[in-house]
């Protein structure tokens, strides 16, 4: 067993996005790509020596070898530890859990999310820091740097760590705990909700259906929900993680979990459905017959937290995404608490909920946590929803009708084109952020604009600003159109819409949501000339 140095020179484009760095697997599989990254990671946190680490990933194709590699890594650069999920696996809120609960040096994680996996789809690495959160920017820039004069790095000449496991072993100096993924996960959701209820709920005959899409949530859901909360076998479906996901995109939406959608509409739905992504931290939720928008289900639970033990003292603040709709900031104003607005991504949370300003946070794109960790956590919002649930005794249905009545309704969609041309969108965004001066005051298909900007956070605390974070567009009597370039995407550029309309009518809180947009989804068009630009008819994706 030695320690070799490999010799290497900077490899272009390994810049983190809003969640780690995304690129095809075969990039990732390239001579040095990966380990170029991994040298780059212990350079921006002042060398790996003697630090302990956490190390997971979704399970998705080439997970395994990376884990692999990063260990070998590891050792060869001085680290003390490194605690890994058996098979390589952990969940995204699980990874952040076990680096906050064993006090480490932060950790990594394999995982591009929601993107499809396998050989000619996408992978992705992350950095977290000892807080449990993703590498806020000022770390994402080190390491990029870092990236750009690298010379060499350091690995270890071995066999593989026998991962299969739970237990202790050494790989050269270094210590490798291999611990079972789920186990401390568990005991921090027991802590937090009122597992007795829940299971009471369950044995009543209220009937839930989880769909794991084939990725890493599937043992946690069945451990979780099934096992210890006693719903009957097969509540929860596609429940093994397979390396392509089983060939779909593991992104919790009405599209790409069209399936759960069409069980929950049809004959004989269960009463309660969800869904997660590739790494487990979004959730989509659906009642019997409704899909609850990621916005609204964040206003809900921000409004009914403090059913569950875990928030029974009520809520210090809550935070949502900038595109994220508006239906959190009306609870909080009912709540008299603070609600931020934070640049997409959930690095942005971290500042908030370490200093207890935010108990809450959540995203648009079906991501809500809270300071129970340091990411979103899908499973999370699953079981305080069935807390919730098994608290008030009512259907989703009807916690949605009277959440309207007492809060009014932010109709909401999103529609993104994927695969554009990278020139030809930033050109579309360029143009808008031109024409910003002068369009407050003026009218776009009949709706008047009160107000326009591109989005810059001062973050209220450690003062770091963000800008270019999304072109906001305010309309008069509270709706919005926003405009962002994705950070996740691997092909070209993705551009999101995110289109809200507000209503208080209370004869009004029932429409069909594309006709409550039909307006503004005109609006948003007309503006920023996205059929003529783009030569696309619509949207690929609407959520
Ligand atoms: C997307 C979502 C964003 C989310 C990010 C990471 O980013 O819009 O809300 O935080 O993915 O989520 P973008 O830049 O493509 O819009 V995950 O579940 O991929 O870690
Ligand atoms: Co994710």
């Amino acid at each position: 067993m030695s320690i070799i140095t490999v010799e290497t020179t900077p490899i272009e484009g390994q810049k983190p996005g809003t969640s780690g760095l995304r690129k095809k697997t075969h990039v990732f599989m390239g001579p040095h790509y990966l380990e170029n990254f991994v040298e780059a990671i212990w350079a921006a946190i002042g060398g790996a020596e003697g630090k302990t680490f956490v190390l997971g990933g979704d399970g998705r194709y080439f997970n395994d070898r990376a884990a692999q590699v990063i260990l070998r890594m590891a050792a060869a650069s001085g680290a003390r530890k490194v605690i890994v999920g058996q098979n390589a696996l952990l969940s995204t809120p699980a990874a952040s859990n076990l680096i906050r609960q064993r006090k480490t040096d932060g950790g990594i994680i394999l995982s591009a999310s929601h993107n499809p996996g396998g050989p000619d789809e996408d992978f992705g690495v992350k950095f977290n820091t000892p807080n449990g959160g993703p590498a806020p920017e000022d770390v994402t820039n080190r390491i990029f740097e870092a990236t750009r004069r690298l010379t060499a790095y350091r690995i270890l000449e071995t066999q593989d760590a026998d991962l299969s496991r739970v237990g202790f072993s050494k790989l050269g100096a270094m210590e490798v705990e291999v611990v079972d993924p789920v186990d401390a996960y568990r005991v921090l959701m027991e802590r937090l909700f009122d597992f007795p209820a829940i299971r009471a709920l369950f044995a009543g005959g209220f009937r839930v259906h989880f769909d794991a899409m084939h990725a890493v949530t599937g043992p946690y859901a069945k451990a979780i929900l099934e096992r210890a909360l006693g719903a009957p076998p097969g509540s929860v479906v596609n429940a093994r993680p397979l390396p392509d996901f089983g060939g779909g995109h593991p992104d919790p939406n009405p599209v790409w979990a069209g399936e759960l959608m069409e069980r929950m509409m049809g004959e004989g739905a269960p009463d309660f459905g969800a869904a997660s992504d590739g790494d487990g931290d979004r959730n989509m939720i659906v009642g019997r017959g409704i899909y609850v928008t990621p916005s609204d289900s964040l206003a809900v639970l921000a409004a009914n937290a403090h059913l569950a033990p875990g928030y029974a003292g009520g809520l210090k603040g809550v935070a949502r995404s900038m595109p994220t709709s508006r239906a959190v900031d009306r609870v909080a104003e009912a709540l008299g608490i603070p609600c931020y607005e934070t640049p997409t991504g959930w690095k942005f949370f971290g500042n908030l909920l370490d200093a207890g300003r935010a108990t809450l946070c959540g995203e648009e794109s079906a991501g809500t946590g809270s300071d129970h960790v340091r990411e979103k956590d899908g499973l999370w919002a699953v079981l305080l929803w069935l807390n919730i649930l098994a608290v008030r005794k009512q259907s989703v249905a009807e916690v949605m009708a009277e959440h309207w009545r007492a809060h009014g309704r932010n109709y909401y969609t999103r529609h993104d084109y994927e695969a554009v041309d990278a020139a030809v969108a930033q050109g579309l965004m360029d143009d808008l952020a031109a024409r910003l001066p002068g369009l407050a005051g003026t009218e776009v298909e009949g709706l008047r604009i009160a107000a326009a900007d591109d989005f810059a956070y001062a973050d209220p605390v450690d003062g770091s600003r963000t800008e270019h974070q999304g072109i906001r567009i305010e309309l008069e009597g509270g709706g919005r159109i926003v405009y962002r370039l994705s950070g996740t995407g691997t092909v070209g550029a993705t551009l999101r819409v995110y289109l809200e309309a507000v209503e208080t009518d209370p004869a009004r809180l029932a429409l069909d949501p594309a006709a409550a947009l039909a307006g503004v989804i005109r609006a948003a068009d007309a503006l920023a000339g996205i059929a003529a630009r783009t030569g696309r008819a619509g949207p690929d994706v609407t959520t």
